[in-house]
């Protein structure tokens, strides 16, 4: 399905909304309650079916109320690599989460200039959110062990729970045992998604290859990606 002018500048209207004033579920406008946002960070290069079934997992499993999508502008751990524009994936992030009303795609971290680092994302969110709307920084239990080498890793833990979803077969031992020896006093929960293990990569080399990549992400943003001419060429 590819999304009608209409309804995508719906969506965007709702992003704008997010970013003078939380909309609906209004991010804790009753302060009788706690609210918990879920923020799914990635390069999104493209998204596809991993990245939404974690989100929603989250989502269920821990309570969240929504899910910002955040696509990295200019991804701190690729700069020496080839990504697509941040316009190209900010665009398939819409159109993979625009049928879900928890789910809402963010401009945040490409409208910043420079590298794109984690702790200023919820640094902003933080600021910007009255204090009973806690957030949650969602990421693949392989990415989590990372986190101990980000910018600013004190203040992220101090700032955000981490969500650590396994991939299939991943031994998660391993990931507490270095999240707990960081010395940073990270708040982990961690999340068991069953089968997908899809990555971007795998979806970038089936395109180049002529393979189709149906059911491993949403229609539309394959029709994107077909529209575009994204991933044709083989990448260094
Ligand atoms: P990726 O490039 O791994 O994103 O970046 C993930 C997040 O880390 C982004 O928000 C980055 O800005 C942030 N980061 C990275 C490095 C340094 C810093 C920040 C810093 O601030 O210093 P992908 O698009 O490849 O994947 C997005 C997420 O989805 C990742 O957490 C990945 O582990 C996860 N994922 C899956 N989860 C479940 N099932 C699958 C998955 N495939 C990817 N099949």
């Amino acid at each position: 399905m590819i999304l009608s002018a209409d309804e995508l500048a719906g969506n965007a209207a709702v992003e704008r909304a997010i970013g003078e004033q939380p909309v609906w579920p209004r991010m804790g406008a009753d302060p009788g309650r706690m609210y918990r946002l879920g923020i799914m960070g990635g390069t999104f290069d493209p998204i596809h079916n991993g990245h939404l079934v974690t989100a929603q997992q989250a989502l269920d499993d821990l309570d969240l109320d929504l899910v910002l999508f955040m696509p990295a502008g200019s991804p701190a751990f690729k700069q020496d690599r080839e990504v697509s524009s941040p316009e190209d994936r900010f665009a398939m992030t819409l159109l993979a989460t625009a049928d879900n009303p928890l789910f809402v795609a963010s401009r945040l971290e490409i409208d910043r200039e420079g590298v794109t680092y984690t702790v200023d994302t919820l640094e902003e969110l933080h600021r910007r959110y009255p204090k009973n709307v806690e957030l949650y920084f969602i990421t693949g239990a392989d990415a989590i062990i990372d986190i101990i080498s980000w910018h600013n890793a004190e203040r992220i833990a101090e700032i955000a729970t981490l969500v650590g979803a396994t991939r299939p077969g991943y031994d998660l031992a391993w990931a507490k045992a270095a999240i707990e020896g960081s010395g940073i006093p990270f708040d982990v929960r961690y999340l068991e998604v069953p089968a997908l293990a899809i990555s971007s990569s795998y979806l970038r080399n089936r395109t180049h290859s002529g393979q189709s990549i149906r059911y491993l992400t949403k229609d539309s943003v394959i029709g994107y990606i077909q529209k575009h001419g994204l991933y044709r060429e083989a990448r260094a």
